[in-house]
């Protein structure tokens, strides 16, 4: 039998947005996972990230020079501090009664002497610096660069006087050091010189032996912070044939057949209070163990264990001619329609960009994942959780990539600690807080100012995916882990919940609707809806991890009486989810605000969904419009997401056309906030795979929001809650085929539309069959 896809493949038309030199008749069928350019990158935005969730590097591709610059994901300014307010306990009854009475501007000054962290900004991400690799200045031809998503390995390829070279470039988790492997067509012919640099404070580079140049330096000195970070990268330089020597502070590299470049990055840091490791040690040991190996060796761990992870999920969305050419001119046709695959390349690039960012025994993926040039990034590059850094996570479950969300799960473990701190001294409350960012130290407070900071719920929305690692996986040991942090966050709550005098209702005070100021000039208020929306999901899921665990009895029985007590969802004049407990959404002077945080409760969150709270799904569908379409990165991808889980696949289509578009991506596919901002690519991927598959409440629903533009296609390997996996297949927009594994037993609705079938699963059964037409 002919494969439907094979078939569609064969019957597509050709020539639809062929250039003609690009139109090759018998041209092989294009790699579905490559971005690729016919120029080196200019700017940082148009290189290419490779990483392993610890180190990684931006590659150019130049010819004259190469440039990889580098990051180590715990190269960060400053060093381990407490920033709590000594004065916010007392000063907080009073910001409490101001905003209780309506005086919300009597409160600014107040939040922003007595309330605000000390320091009241928190600490940037930085970089390490550059490997450079000059070579001898020749006429170039033919020159190709890519990134293939399959290998996670960036090729380089020209013709220099007659000689055809390539340059591979991977970042090999299991051997933890980047691997540059330069090659060329004839022997004898690789000629280099590699050096490094850093802007980094104190950077100085060696040479140890005639083959290896040493960079060290140290992270910034931040406000009242000294830098404490110190690192080290160790590039080791191997060539066959021809020779290698010592040159100054660098490496050349002359007449040689084939060379290798290792590169080891480390710093001093241990934990987020623990700077006792010793870089120089660890680059050592790493360069000894992966310099006895070949570079076929190298090689072939990396793909075994790299494609362990990106193989899990496949996904065809329709293939056209389109994606023979170049991807920044694709991105530049995406919404003129007909190049389908773009939005695959995306999606499978957000999980590529995940894996690559965020490993077990790394740091949390940043706003700019691992890859940053600069000493002061924007928005430093740090952990923003009132919306970014839960973003980054969107894709992991549903991708399939469980792994990646570690780093997440132990930056919330540490956050529990240092918010525990934060807890007593400012709020005297139990439990744990974190305000809307934090950053390598694990800092707590509320930040920036009083119209920014001042918002209590982060800690308990990153609990949101401490709870989906467990109903994906359903892993009962990762529940007795993520247990007493959940507790945590909800005994915060429990201590510090004010009564809305007006009705009795249970209202956080002081908080906000992230980064929205209200019709009376500040951000400041009590119980936006956000808050409550997250704390019933957050108070739910514990309540659920305590029955499940047969631990709390009677703290099980308070947090679900807390819970009946929170401000409910309310619709405002217009119909819209008022985001406050007053009806001021039209009267706002942002109408068009990035933010959509009182529709959290429709996506990620799990208050509303379009068929058991119509009404209040009517009401998101009415703030979304109210909103816009139009808005930056992240926040496109935010609004694609929710009208995924409106059921409206065109409209959503439509605003993806907006994210993949010049304006919101870059050549090299990275997200623009502008300027770069990672949340953007993982949010818009996880949106393409809401659109095939959503999950919840026991419920999976097969092609909830399939746009036109996408008749046929399929997708195998998305994780569903409950712990399924799931395969679909599609032909003129309506279900053929559906394949679900259940790694555990148990009952299963399955939706397409409207119909609806339970199904009851053996533990490890797999069960395939059709639905719908
Ligand atoms: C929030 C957003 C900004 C930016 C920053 C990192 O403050 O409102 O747009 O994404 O985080």
């Amino acid at each position: 039998m002919i494969h439907p896809a094979l078939l569609r493949r064969l019957l597509l038309p050709l020539g639809l947005f062929l250039s003609a030199t690009a139109m090759a008749s018998a041209a092989p069928e294009p790699n579905e996972h490559l971005l690729w350019y016919e120029r080196p990158a200019e700017k940082w935005t148009e290189a290419l990230p490779v990483g392993n969730g610890r180190i990684a590097a931006m590659v150019f591709g130049g010819v004259a020079q190469e440039r990889l610059q580098l990051n180590e994901g715990t190269v960060w300014a400053g060093g381990p501090y407490n920033p709590a307010n000594p004065e916010a306990k007392d000063a907080l009854p009073q910001v409490r009664e101001l905003i209780a009475r309506g005086d919300y501007l009597a409160a600014v000054p107040l939040v922003k002497a007595k309330v605000i962290g000390r320091p009241s900004h928190q600490t940037p991400y930085q970089t390490v610096g550059d490997l450079l690799l000059d070579f001898p200045k020749a006429e170039t031809s033919d020159y190709r660069r890519e990134l293939d998503l399959s290998t996670a390995t960036t090729r380089v390829t020209y013709v220099a006087a007659g000689v055809r070279h390539t340059r591979e470039v991977f970042a090999s988790a299991p051997d933890n050091v980047i691997v540059v492997r330069l090659t060329a067509d004839r022997g004898g012919k690789i000629s280099f010189r590699a050096g490094a640099r850093s802007p980094m404070p104190d950077a100085a580079t060696r040479v140890d032996g005639a083959d290896t140049v040493i960079l060290n330096g140290r992270g910034g000195d931040i406000g009242p912070l000294k830098g404490a970070i110190r690192f080290e990268a160790r590039i080791k330089v191997l060539a066959q044939g021809g020779t290698v020597s010592a040159e100054g502070e660098g490496i050349a590299v002359t007449g040689a057949d084939s060379a290798t470049i290792l590169v080891a990055m480390a710093t001093n840091h241990r934990s987020f209070e623990d700077l006792g490791a010793d870089p120089d040690a660890i680059t050592r040991g790493l360069i000894s163990s992966a310099e006895k190996k070949s570079f076929r060796v190298l090689r072939s761990s990396h793909l075994k264990d790299y494609q362990a992870l990106f193989g899990r999920v496949s996904i065809d969305l329709g293939r056209s001619e389109a994606m023979r050419l170049p991807t920044d001119v694709r991105i530049a046709r995406f919404a003129e329609g007909g190049d389908p695959q773009l939005a695959a390349l995306y999606y499978q690039f957000g999980r590529y960009l995940l894996i690559s960012a965020s490993r077990p025994d790394g740091q949390p993926a940043t706003l700019q994942g691992l890859w940053n040039d600069k000493l002061s990034p924007p928005w430093q590059s740090k952990y923003t959780i009132n919306i970014n850094t839960q973003m980054n996570y969107w894709p992991a479950e549903s991708g399939n990539l469980p792994e990646t969300v570690e780093p997440l799960v132990r930056m919330v473990e540490e956050l529990a600690i240092t918010g525990g701190r934060m807890a007593r001294e400012m709020y005297g409350a139990r439990g744990w807080v974190t305000h809307h960012n934090t950053d390598l130290w694990r800092a707590t407070a509320p930040i920036d100012g009083p119209d920014w900071g001042m918002w209590p719920t982060g800690g308990a929305w990153l609990c949101l995916h401490l709870w989906d690692r467990y109903d994906y996986g359903r892993d009962p040991a990762l529940l007795r882990r993520i247990y007493p942090v959940l507790k945590g966050a909800c005994q915060f709550f429990l201590d510090t919940l004010q009564v809305d005098p007006r009705n009795g209702r249970l209202v956080t005070n002081p908080s906000m609707s992230p980064e929205l100021k209200h019709p009376l000039g500040t951000a400041l208020c009590a119980g936006p809806t956000m808050d409550m929306q997250i704390l019933r999901d957050l108070f739910a899921h514990t309540a659920r991890a305590a029955e499940l665990l047969s631990a709390d009895a009677d703290f099980r029985t308070e947090l679900i009486a807390a819970r009946a007590r929170l401000a409910p969802n309310q619709i405002g004049k217009a119909g819209q989810l008022q985001e406050w407990q007053e009806d001021w959404d039209l009267d706002v002077k942002d109408i068009h605000h990035r933010h959509v945080s009182h529709l959290y409760g429709l996506y990620p969150g799990r208050d509303i969904t379009r068929r058991q709270t119509p009404e209040l799904a009517a009401a998101v569908k009415k703030s979304l419009e109210i909103r816009g379409d139009k808005a930056t990165g992240w926040a496109t991808a935010w609004r694609i997401a929710l009208w995924t889980h409106l059921g409206d696949g065109e409209r959503a289509f439509d605003i993806l056309r907006l994210l993949l578009s010049p304006r919101l991506t870059y050549p090299n596919l990275f997200d623009s906030h502008p300027p770069f901002q990672i949340d953007g690519n993982f949010g818009g991927a996880a949106s393409i795979a809401e659109m095939l598959l959503q999950s919840r409440d026991g419920e999976i629903e097969l092609l909830p929001a399939l746009p036109k533009a996408w008749p046929t296609g399929s997708v195998t390997g998305l994780r569903a809650r409950g712990g399924f996996e799931v395969d679909v297949a599609w032909a003129d927009g309506k279900l053929t085929r559906a394949r679900i594994h259940s790694d555990h037993g148990g009952s299963l609705r399955v939706r397409v539309g409207e119909d609806v079938r339970e199904l009851r699963f053996r533990a490890g059964q797999t069960r395939t069959f059709r639905l719908g037409n």
